[in-house]
C-alpha cells in the first residue's frame, strides 16, 4: 500500500542492537521518548485495523509515561469498553513494530489483515490524548500520520490524564444506547463525577481540607478543571492543588507524585506537608492515588493502594448488607503478590471477603473483577478502581427499599457506580470515592489507618545478568526458574516470624524485583536482602 509506504517513510523506526525487540509490554510501549515516533505511526496502523475489526467501534490511543522521568513517553491502545487492549493483540503490535523496513512494516500490516479476516474498506475511528510530556506533540503527529494512512478517522481530544481518554472511549462507544457512560467531552467526564460525587455526599461533611500533589502532571490543571463543577453550597471539599507546575517539562515526577510517595515512603519534600494535614498523591497521568499524613508524633503514614482497597470494601460490603443485597451480589477483592499481608488479612478474616491474587498489571486485576458483582482490585502503588457488573447497577436502582436506611444504601451504592471511574483506576474518581467514604464514615485518615498494622515490607531492585531466566508460577509468588532458587528462597523465608518473600522479572524495567515482609523492619529489610543474594 503506496499511502503507508510513504508515510512511514517519514516517520522511520529506530533500529535496536541485533537480537533486541521493541516490546508491547504491561503499560504498552514505554521508553525514552525518541525512540517513539515510528513505533506511534506504526501503533496508529494497528489501532485502526482493531477498530475494523470489531465493527468499526472507536479505539483509543494515549501517550504518556505515567510515573516515569520527564525525557520518557509512551503509547498504549484502549480496547472500545475503556479497558486495556486485548492481549492477544499485543503480539500483533509488537510485530507490527518491529517489522524492520518500510515494504516489512506493509507485509505485516496486510498479512494481519488478512490472517484477522479484516474488512480494509470499512469505517475506523481512533480517538487519542496525551499527557503534558512535550515529546507528545511529536508522537501525536506520527500517531495522526499513520492513522491518516490507514485511512481512519481520527479525533484528538489534546491534553488528557489517562483515565479521561480511557472514560472517552466508552462514552464515544455507548452513545445513544441504553448503556450510555456519559458526554462524549472533557466537561462530560467533570460534569458526571461532579454529580455522582455530590448526590454520594447528600450533605455529608468533609474532615478538613485536603492538599493534592499532582505530580507536575497533567492532573494538576485537570483537577483545577474539576473542581469547578463542584457546586460550593452543597459540598464543602477545600482542595489545595499543589505541585501543578506544567510549564517547566523537567520537574514531571520529579521529587514529588504518588511514586515517589510510595516508594520512599515519605512526603514530598515540596511544598513541606503541614503537621495534621490531609495529603494525597497522584501520578504523572493521574491514575495512581496514594494518601498519608505526617503526624506531630508518629511522622510519615502513608495509605496506599491496599489502604484504598480495604476501605473500599469495607464500606461497599456494609452498603451491600444494608440494602438486603448480600445474598444476591457476590463481592470480591483482587489483589498482587505485592499486597501487604496484613491488608489480605484483614480483608479475608475481618470483612470476610474474598481475595484473588493476580500477575502484576492491571490488566490482569481488572480481569478477575470482572468475575463479581463487586469487584474491588488496587495495586499496592495506588492504582486501581471498583467494578460494578450491570446486574449489580440493576440491583441499586431497581431494589425497592423497606426502610429509610435501606434507602439511603441503596442511593449511596447507586451514586458511587457514577463516580468510581468504570474502565480503569482514575485518581481523582479514587479520591473522590475515599473523601465519600471518610465523610459517610466521619473518619480522619487516623481513624483510616487504625483498621490494621501493615507488615513491615521491603522492595529491592535487583540488576541480573538475564532477567528472561525468571519464570514465575502461582501469580508471580513462587519461581519456577531458575531451578533451585525457590527453594533456596523457601529455607531463607523459615528463618523469619510472619514473613513472605518472593522475585520476579519486572515487566517494565530491565531488572528483577525482590519483595519482603516479616514481623519487624528489620527482619524485613535483612531477608529482602537476603533473597537479592539468592537470584543475583
Ligand atoms: P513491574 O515493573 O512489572 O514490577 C510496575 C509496577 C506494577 C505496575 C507496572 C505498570 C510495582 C512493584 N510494579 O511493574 O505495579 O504498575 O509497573 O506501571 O510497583
Ligand atoms: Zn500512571
Amino acid at each position: 500500500d503506496k499511502a503507508i509506504l510513504a508515510a512511514s517513510a517519514k516517520h522511520p523506526i529506530v533500529p535496536l542492537p541485533r537480537g533486541q525487540f521493541y516490546n508491547y509490554g504491561t503499560a504498552g510501549f514505554r521508553m525514552k521518548a525518541d525512540l517513539l515516533e515510528g513505533i506511534s505511526f506504526r501503533v496508529g496502523l494497528l489501532a485502526a485495523l482493531r477498530s475494523r475489526k470489531l465493527n468499526s467501534q472507536a479505539i483509543g490511543v494515549m501517550i504518556t509515561a505515567s510515573h516515569n522521568p520527564a525525557v520518557d513517553n509512551g503509547v498504549k491502545i484502549v480496547d472500545p469498553l475503556g479497558d486495556m487492549l486485548e492481549q492477544d493483540w499485543e503480539r500483533y503490535a509488537t510485530a507490527l513494530v518491529n517489522a524492520p523496513s518500510d515494504e516489512a512494516l506493509v507485509a505485516v500490516y496486510t498479512r494481519l489483515a488478512t490472517d484477522l479476516k479484516i474488512d480494509l474498506r470499512l469505517p475506523a475511528k481512533v480517538i487519542y490524548g496525551r499527557d503534558t510530556r512535550p515529546s507528545g506533540h511529536t508522537l501525536v503527529v506520527a500517531l495522526a500520520a499513520g492513522l491518516e494512512a490507514a485511512n481512519a478517522e481520527p479525533v484528538d481530544f489534546k491534553i488528557l490524564t489517562t483515565p479521561q481518554l480511557h472514560y472517552l472511549v466508552r462514552a464515544t462507544n455507548s452513545e445513544g444506547t441504553p448503556l450510555s457512560y456519559g458526554k462524549v467531552s472533557e466537561v462530560g467526564y467533570y460534569e458526571k463525577l461532579a454529580e455522582a460525587f455530590v448526590r454520594a455526599m447528600r450533605g455529608r461533611r468533609i474532615n478538613g481540607p485536603l492538599s493534592v500533589d499532582c505530580a507536575n502532571g497533567v492532573g494538576g490543571p485537570k483537577l483545577a478543571e474539576f473542581l469547578k463543577y463542584i457546586p460550593k453550597d452543597k459540598v464543602n471539599f477545600d482542595v489545595k492543588v499543589v505541585n501543578d507546575d506544567v510549564l517547566r517539562p523537567e520537574v514531571l515526577n520529579l521529587d514529588c507524585g504518588a511514586d515517589y510517595v510510595k516508594t520512599k515512603q515519605r512526603a514530598p519534600p515540596s511544598p513541606k506537608s503541614l503537621p495534621g494535614v490531609r495529603c494525597c498523591s497522584l501520578d504523572g497521568d493521574a491514575d495512581r492515588l496514594i494518601y498519608y499524613w505526617v503526624d506531630p508524633e508518629s511522622g510519615f503514614v502513608m495509605l496506599d493502594g491496599d489502604r484504598i482497597s480495604s476501605l473500599a470494601a469495607s464500606f461497599i460490603g456494609d452498603l451491600v448488607d444494608g440494602a438486603g443485597l448480600r445474598d444476591e451480589l457476590r463481592i470480591g477483592v483482587v489483589q498482587t503478590a505485592y499486597a501487604n499481608g496484613a491488608s489480605t488479612t484483614y480483608i479475608t478474616r475481618h470483612l470476610k471477603l474474598p481475595v484473588i491474587c493476580t500477575p502484576t498489571g492491571v490488566k490482569h486485576l481488572h480481569h478477575v473483577a470482572q468475575g463479581f458483582d463487586i469487584g474491588v482490585y488496587f495495586e499496592a502503588n495506588g492504582h486501581g478502581t471498583v467494578l460494578f457488573s450491570p446486574d449489580a447497577l440493576s440491583a441499586f436502582r431497581k431494589k425497592e427499599p423497606q426502610s429509610p436506611a435501606q434507602k439511603d444504601a441503596l442511593d449511596t451504592l447507586a451514586a458511587l457506580g457514577d463516580l468510581i471511574n468504570q474502565t480503569v483506576g482514575d485518581a481523582i474518581s479514587d479520591m473522590l470515592m475515599v473523601e465519600v467514604i471518610l465523610a459517610h464514615k466521619n473518619w480522619t485518615l487516623r481513624d483510616w489507618a487504625m483498621t490494621y498494622a501493615d507488615l513491615p515490607n521491603r522492595l529491592v531492585r535487583v540488576e541480573v545478568g538475564n532477567k528472561d531466566l525468571f519464570r514465575t508460577t502461582d501469580a508471580e509468588r513462587r519461581l519456577s526458574h531458575p531451578e533451585g532458587a525457590q527453594e533456596e528462597i523457601d529455607q531463607a523465608v523459615k528463618k523469619y516470624k510472619d514473613a513472605r518473600s518472593f522475585a520476579r522479572a519486572s515487566g517494565t524495567e530491565n531488572a528483577c524485583r525482590v519483595y519482603a515482609e516479616a514481623a519487624t523492619r528489620s527482619e524485613a529489610n535483612e531477608l529482602a536482602e537476603r533473597v537479592a543474594r539468592i537470584i543475583e
